[in-house]
């Protein structure tokens, strides 16, 4: 019988240049599955499998948790899914992931899809995320809006999407994560985008680099 492997687009960007934002669109227009390395990793935190603990302290300090986890849970997910297209988002996210990720699924990449974007921009946008979903929460359960920086001390929405975690998650990204990029550029594999327009304009850009690829 025929057989084809399974397709793999890597998204990669610092934290906040859009990844979440654009795959669910990449999803809409080219049916691709998105695996969400984030989530997946979020996911065996909320089970309080035994790994869970300890997944979140790396979260919290914006480390990378260790490639064996991440690999079997991306590789588990991928398994389990009838759709053989992938774009996993948020990996990898450094060496050891990349390494990891080639050793043990034994698939490299169709392309590696990279929104670059500037620092400035990028913690602007995770701090903007924070207070968007305390107001969020403010406004579901219809409490005063002077109660907003009352609760900004008390309420955060993610666990990292603090100044202190965004300092480190940045310094993560710059120190081991472009170096993967910039692997991969080598290779000739990098679909570069300029993530600092509109989220309408940066997925005119993504679109054109799908719609080249092999159906
Ligand atoms: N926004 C998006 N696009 C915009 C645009 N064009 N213009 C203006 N605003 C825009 O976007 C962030 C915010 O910006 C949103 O409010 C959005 O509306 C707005 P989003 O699409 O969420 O950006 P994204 O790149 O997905 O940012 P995120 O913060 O989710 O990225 P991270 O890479 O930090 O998060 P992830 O979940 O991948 O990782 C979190 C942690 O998990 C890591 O720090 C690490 O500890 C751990 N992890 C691993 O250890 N290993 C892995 O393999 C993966 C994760």
């Amino acid at each position: 019988l025929f057989y084809r492997k399974p397709l793999v687009v890597f998204v990669l960007g610092g934290p906040g240049s859009g990844k979440g934002t654009q795959c669910p669109k990449i999803v809409e227009h080219f049916g691709f599955r998105h695996l969400c390395a984030g989530d997946l990793l979020q996911a065996e935190i909320e089970s309080e499998s035994e790994n869970g603990k300890m997944i979140q302290n790396f979260k919290k300090e914006g480390k990378i948790v260790p490639s064996e986890i991440t690999v079997k849970l991306l590789q588990q997910a991928m398994q389990q899914s009838d759709n053989k297209r992938f774009i996993i988002d948020g990996f990898p996210r450094n060496e050891e992931n990349r390494a990891a990720f080639e050793n043990i699924v034994r698939i490299k990449p169709e392309f590696v899809l990279f929104f670059d974007c500037p620092e400035e921009e990028l913690t602007k946008r995770i701090l903007n995320r924070n207070q968007v979903t305390l107001l969020h929460i403010l406004v579901a359960e219809s409490l005063p809006m002077h109660l907003f920086t009352t609760f900004s001390v008390f309420l955060k929405g993610r666990v990292d999407d603090n100044i202190e975690t965004i300092g480190k998650r940045l310094k993560v990204y710059f120190e081991t994560t472009l170096p993967v990029i910039n692997y991969y550029n080598s290779k000739g594999k990098v679909q570069k985008i300029d993530a600092q327009r509109s989220i309408k304009e940066v997925f005119e850009d993504v679109k054109s680099v799908f719609a080249k690829l092999r159906p």
